[in-house]
């Protein structure tokens, strides 16, 4: 800890300039300038950048496109392994999902899975990823394609890390989770805006070193999305582009499908603490997340417990944003949360949590 931080600097008073003062502004400003405290935060131990990636030919295809510690699928979260270092392995596929009754579409994925694996490790971990891009090996409906990883958990070089590497190839690199919350991965492969229109994103938790200061009796992930899907009446429909400049979508999603979580309601019961780990992906619109029937006790913007709020009605969380949302259930009954934006609710962002017997 700085010597000065129980000395704070109070404007009001008058301390003179003079050559008495000149040693300890000269100690500040070198503290300062080697990484100790900045604005509260401790950066020193921060892992910044890592060694080049490798490229390699990809090896045989496992029995799932998705491996690792810590790993599920949303809305469940896995318990962050208790290791410093983390092997995670992400499959791209071309695959068909369902996303309502008759309606399929030609998505791109991490996992085969969308929204991707949720990814859940601690402040100071390392990760040691592996994307292989399988999408030379799906059925053939839009072409084997590039496609590459971008981690907003990650601080590293974005031109090595997050290259695009081609069907057939595999890449590795790794990266320290410095900060803790909820971040969005994705596909940063031209267009951006299709890559993850079509599904390649994703939610990595970082829990805070020494954890979260409160207990949460029941844990949920929402990934909210987007899908701009074009009309096929003889096979899966693809990513609609033009609808996605236009910011028009046919579905605004939690979890991968309109109103999921009313057929699939998350569980509660009256009087827990529930906390939901909510990322909204776009890729073009915000989320103005709300919980009808109760109030947000706390919120962590971006999942970061030093961005506490308190006694929230409506989160607003931009695209590739996120927030951690804890509040109680206060009796028996089903609450609905929704993106306030009733537009998006309409078009399919909202589900339930029910609490009843
Ligand atoms: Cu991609």
């Amino acid at each position: 800890m700085s010597p000065f931080r129980s000395r704070p600097w109070t404007g009001g008073r008058s301390f003179g300039w003079s050559a008495s003062w000149l040693p300890l502004a000269v100690a500040v400003l070198a503290l300062n300038g080697c990484g100790g405290k900045q604005d509260g935060l401790d950066t020193k131990g921060m892992v910044y950048g890592g060694s080049s990636p490798t490229v390699s030919p990809a090896g045989p295809v496992a029995s799932t496109h998705y491996s690792g510690m810590g790993i599920s699928v949303a809305p469940e979260i896995a318990p962050a392994a208790n290791a410093a270092t983390h092997d995670i392995r992400l499959d791209v596929t071309h695959e068909v999902i369902q996303v309502a009754d008759s309606v399929r579409y030609q998505a791109w994925t991490f996992g085969g899975v969308v929204p991707g694996p949720v990814i859940h490790i601690r402040q100071g971990d390392r990760v040691n990823f592996t994307l292989t891009n399988r999408s030379d090996q799906a059925i053939p409906l839009t072409p084997p394609m590039p496609h590459s990883m971008d981690f907003h958990a990650a601080m590293v070089n974005p031109l090595d890390k997050y290259q695009s590497v081609g069907p057939g190839a595999q890449l590795r690199y790794e990266w320290v989770a410095n900060y803790p919350g909820v971040f969005m991965y994705h596909c940063a492969t031209p267009p951006v805006l299709q890559h993850i229109a079509s599904g390649m994103f994703g939610m990595v938790i970082v829990d805070p070193k020494g954890g979260y200061p409160t207990h949460a009796d029941r844990e949920y992930a929402l990934v909210e999305s987007e899908l701009y899907l074009s009309k096929s009446r003889t096979r899966a429909e693809m990513i609609d582009m033009k609808a996605a400049l236009q910011k028009t979508p046919t579905y605004v999603v939690f979890n991968g499908k309109p109103q999921r979580h009313v057929a699939e309601p998350l569980k509660a019961k009256p009087g827990e603490r529930v906390r939901l780990y909510v990322l909204d992906v776009g890729p073009n619109g915000t989320s103005s997340f709300h919980v009808i029937g109760t109030i947000l006790d706390r919120v962590w913007l971006d999942g970061d417990p030093a961005n506490e709020l308190r006694g929230m009605q409506t989160v607003l969380i931009p695209a590739s944003g996120a927030a951690i949302c804890e509040f109680v259930i206060p009796e028996a009954g089903i609450y609905t949360f929704v993106d306030h934006e009733f537009a998006d609710c309409e078009m399919g962002a909202m589900g339930h949590i029910s609490a009843l017997p």
